[in-house]
């Protein structure tokens, strides 16, 4: 009975790795011109890309009290903004790079992504 529980557990950990993993990809989302993050439980979506040299408005809603994610750093782009509950935030960012950048809450415990094409 135990060694079942237990292979049953592992397969399941093995689709939720892959699907994690999947959803990773799938959920990068195209800003066009503006775009909208929820801050809830981590930010999503969690992956978006921007188009280089133009300036694109990053919308941060905050929904979770928790104090962890009431700061996000983009720091590739040198910006820290406190983001207050219940309350859009915009960000403006105009990427003189390429390549893929991570935005952060102010632990480092929550992660995103920004990708300049
Ligand atoms: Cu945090």
């Amino acid at each position: 009975m135990n060694k079942i529980s237990v292979a049953v557990g592992g397969v399941f950990l093995i689709i939720l790795t892959f699907w994690y993993f999947f959803m990773k990809k799938e959920q990068t989302v195209e800003a066009d011109e503006s775009i909208d993050i929820l801050v809830e439980g981590g930010y999503k979506p969690s992956a978006i890309s921007i188009p280089f040299g133009k300036t694109t408005k990053i919308n941060f809603i905050r929904k979770d009290p928790s104090s962890c994610l009431e700061d996000v750093i983009l720091s590739d782009f040198k910006i820290k903004k406190s983001l207050p509950l219940n309350e859009t935030t915009t960000v403006e960012i105009t990427p003189d790079k390429k390549g893929t950048f991570d935005f952060v809450c102010g632990m480092g415990m929550f992660h995103g992504k920004l990708i300049v094409k």
